[in-house]
């Protein structure tokens, strides 16, 4: 025998984890009873501190309202930055690039998916580095001058720019002593 922990409601009976959300609706509970219920079933039944996943990938798109500070911190669980994308979930930088892909999400998922990874999940300026070198490609949308001067970054462009304008000089001198200086001699 269990012991209903909704007594007044009979749409649901178990809450495996005592969070106030139920692990499942009533066998006795259809389609109907479930929607006019308004309720929502634990995600996690047996996690005190979360209940939500809305795009099923386990991670918890926010913790339970009765998880506090403390409980938070205790769970060692991450938030869902991305509670609606199954691909994604976390974000250290804040910037809406993710760090990784989530790892039930293979190279299909990751595919059809559409996005890039953080090249600096640690720097909300940048995101992009196409050759791995270390430079971003180009800032995030939303980092202003102030955000770039700030991030310690140096663009790729800018760095190749200036390389090329120092070398162009150069490369006329070389151009030129090559062909000026062996009929400077052949005159003598
Ligand atoms: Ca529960
Ligand atoms: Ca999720
Ligand atoms: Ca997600
Ligand atoms: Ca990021």
């Amino acid at each position: 025998m269990i012991i209903d922990a909704f007594p007044n409601n009979v749409a649901i009976s178990v809450d495996s984890d005592g969070d106030d959300i139920a692990d499942a609706f009533n066998q006795t509970c259809d389609t109907d009873c479930q929607t006019n219920s308004g309720l929502i079933i634990d995600a996690f039944p047996n996690n005190v501190a979360i209940s939500v996943d809305s795009d099923g990938d386990g991670i918890a798109d926010v913790f339970n309202q009765t998880c506090d500070i403390e409980c938070q911190t205790n769970s060692g669980l991450i938030i869902d930055a991305f509670p609606n994308n199954v691909a994604i979930s976390v974000d250290s930088d804040g910037d809406d690039i993710a760090d990784a892909f989530n790892q039930a999400c293979d190279a299909e998922c990751q595919t059809s998916s559409g996005l890039i990874i953080d090249a600096f999940p640690n720097n909300a300026a940048a995101s992009v580095d196409d050759n791995n070198d270390g430079m971003p490609d180009e800032w995030n949308e939303n980092c202003d001058d102030e955000c770039q001067k700030n991030s310690n970054l140096e663009l790729e462009t800018s760095g190749e720019s200036n390389s090329g304008a120092g070398s162009l000089p150069w490369l006329l001198v070389t151009i030129l002593s090559a062909v000026l200086l062996p009929r400077r001699g052949r005159l003598k």
